[in-house]
């Protein structure tokens, strides 16, 4: 962040809100803006707020974002500005992708995006004359079918213009969640272990099998009742919602989350959780979701917690307990090692059932012992010991006061603040060839406006936390939903009344606020409070790459209240 806010000499902002939902890294940005004459270009059809400093703001149609870089790259192959000796050295597969950028000529790449012709030409310019420029991104970007498709074509641009593994460039998605990208590293996802080791691997199946207490598929054989570890790629959370109704998943352990109001399509979420047969959830707070549980596990707030979050930039951050924790209410590892204890002490040991009891007070060479961690520490010292790239993040180091990025594989390992300096991990950079792909859900004549789906500034998702701080209620305390005057003009919708929202899965009702923010046709709500929430009317189509859902765009119906 440091380097971009610095040296960028253009920022191509596309998809994100960056001073709502970004506001300290939003914060830098602006005044490099202003006091550094950075230059900006912002691509969301929507008129937030870094609009106001904008160079240029375009203004395209949801949706339409591989026809609009397509168009892009057109006028940069156009004009000769793309960056031959980077494409030679560092790059593969350029002439398929060149081939497939031509078919995308400004006047056609207008009429999908409407973005008128000159636009794009200025755009083309400032992003390509300007070197470095840096493109930021977020879920303007990937919440869409087209998610993997619209982060390859931003990678695309960066490396035909040379941009990439250079201070003040890159390719910068910003990450939402305070440690969304360490949950990531440590393996919360279905193929992969800490630092994406494959768990199809059977020798990264044997290292992890080993450290946690458990046993391979060979072992196996020898200790059939034991636990194995399994190489088999698992479910992604919106695999696993539809999977209890197809009766893949029994239960479910959730921590830290709030699916019905954060998943698509809540109707179909809430009949999911009603159906599956056991569902444990640890939480802060007795969330929307917490009236579906069997069993609600109180974890602890960040604040009553010591340990390590990344950020956005591969930083790993520490944190340190301000408060102590309340009641009965436990360090969420705890829980989750308690609970790991007790079922591998159920599963593993059917066939000594007689010497259990005494075996689980004594013999630290059973399974579950290696789930006796002192402290975050010691789990560091784990992940230090399995995890590559963390190799030598050390809570020692952190305290005494250094900048760790990964890759930082040893002790003495500075951390690496830029990645792909001199190759790609793969080796060569390869340009993909890439389509656009309209939306899955398309205005109709019963359907016919467009609703986006965000975030505001005062308040975090499904709002658990948000609505429960006064002063954030006192300067936003109900849902306001987005509508551009022209069509106010035509509901005859005078000052703030209400609207309803219908959607084919749902209806909602909420303030309208009357805005040029959103351009006709296009209606933006949130999913702060239950009582008026954007997933009752969003739907799950997914990218087929990464699971993740539409929630961009939905066809409704606008009506009066
Ligand atoms: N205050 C606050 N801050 C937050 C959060 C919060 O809940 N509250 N959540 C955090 C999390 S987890 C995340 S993931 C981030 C999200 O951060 P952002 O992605 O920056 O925020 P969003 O509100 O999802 O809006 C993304 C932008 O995409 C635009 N957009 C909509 N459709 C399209 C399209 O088709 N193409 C393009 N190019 N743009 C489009 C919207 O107009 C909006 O400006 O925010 C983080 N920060
Ligand atoms: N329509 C629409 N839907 C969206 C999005 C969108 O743009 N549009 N964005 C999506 C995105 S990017 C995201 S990240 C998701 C977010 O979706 P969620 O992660 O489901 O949303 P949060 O409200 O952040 O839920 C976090 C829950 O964790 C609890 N919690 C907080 N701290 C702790 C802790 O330390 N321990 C435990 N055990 N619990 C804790 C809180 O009380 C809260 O209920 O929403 C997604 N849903
Ligand atoms: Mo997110």
């Amino acid at each position: 962040m440091d380097d971009v806010a610095k040296e960028a000499k253009a920022f191509f902002i596309i998809g994100s809100n960056t001073t709502e939902q970004h506001p300290v890294f939003g914060t830098t940005i602006r005044r490099a803006v202003k006091y550094r004459g950075a230059k900006l270009v912002v691509a969301d059809p929507r008129k937030i707020d870094i609009t106001e400093i904008a160079t240029l703001h375009l203004r395209q149609r949801p949706g339409t974002d591989i026809a609009l870089l397509n168009g892009l790259m057109y006028i940069i192959l156009e004009k000769g500005w793309e960056n031959k000796s980077f494409i030679d050295e560092r790059t593969e597969n350029f002439d398929e992708f060149k081939a497939t950028v031509m078919d995308y000529p400004p006047e056609k790449v207008s009429q999908i995006t409407n973005v008128p012709v000159d636009q794009l030409y200025e755009a083309a310019e400032i992003i390509a004359s300007n070197n470095p420029t840096a493109v930021l991104w977020a879920m303007g970007i990937t919440q869409h079918i087209v998610g993997v498709r619209n982060v390859m074509d931003l990678a695309n641009l960066q490396m035909l213009l040379g941009n990439m593994g250079k201070a003040g460039g890159g390719v910068n998605p910003l990450r939402g969640q305070n440690n969304v990208q360490g949950a990531c590293d440590m393996g919360g996802l279905p193929n992969v272990f800490p630092a994406y080791q494959p768990v199809t691997s059977p020798d990264v199946i044997e290292k992890f099998a080993k450290a946690w207490g458990l046993r391979t598929k060979d072992e196996f054989i020898l200790h059939p009742s034991s636990f194995i570890l399994s190489d088999k790629i698992g479910l992604t959370v919106t695999e696993m919602m539809p999977g209890i109704l197809e009766g893949k998943i029994k239960s479910l352990y959730i921590l830290g989350e709030d699916p019905v109001m954060s998943d698509p399509d809540t109707k179909h979420i809430r009949h999911c959780l009603e159906s599956i047969d056991f569902l444990l959830l640890q939480e802060i707070f007795p969330s929307e979701t917490a009236a579906y549980a069997d069993v609600l596990l109180p974890g602890i707030s960040f604040a009553e917690k010591t340990g390590t979050f990344t950020n956005t930039e591969r930083r790993v951050q520490m944190v340190r307990k301000a408060i102590p924790r309340q009641g009965d209410a436990r360090d969420d590892w705890w829980i989750t090692a308690e609970i790991a204890k007790r079922v591998l002490f159920h599963l593993s040991s059917f066939e000594e059932n007689e010497k259990k009891e005494e075996r689980r007070k004594i013999d630290e060479s059973a399974p579950w012992a290696k789930w006796d961690y002192k402290d975050t520490s010691a789990i560091m010292d784990e992940i230090n010991a399995l995890t590559p790239s963390y190799g030598g993040i050390t809570h020692a180091r952190l305290e005494a006061g250094e900048r760790l990025q990964w890759p930082c594989p040893t002790t003495d390992h500075p951390g690496t603040p830029i990645l792909h300096t001199k190759q790609f991990t793969r080796g060569k950079g390869k340009f993909m060839p890439i389509d656009h792909v309209p939306p899955a859900e398309k205005p109709d004549d019963d359907f016919p406006m467009v609703m986006s789906t965000g975030r505001v500034l005062y308040h975090w998702h499904g709002g658990q936390m948000t609505r429960r701080a006064q002063g954030l209620m006192q300067v936003y305390g109900e849902s306001l939903v987005e509508v551009n005057p022209d069509d106010a003009v035509k509901l005859g919708l005078n000052g703030k009344s209400k609207v309803r929202i219908t959607s084919r899965r749902g209806s909602i009702e909420a303030q309208a606020w009357v805005t040029d923010r959103v351009p006709p046709g296009m209606v933006y709500a949130n999913f702060h409070f239950p009582e008026s929430s954007a997933n009752e009317l969003t739907h799950a189509s997914l990218d087929p790459v990464a699971k993740i859902p539409e929630y961009k765009i939905t066809a409704v119906k606008v009506e009066l209240v």
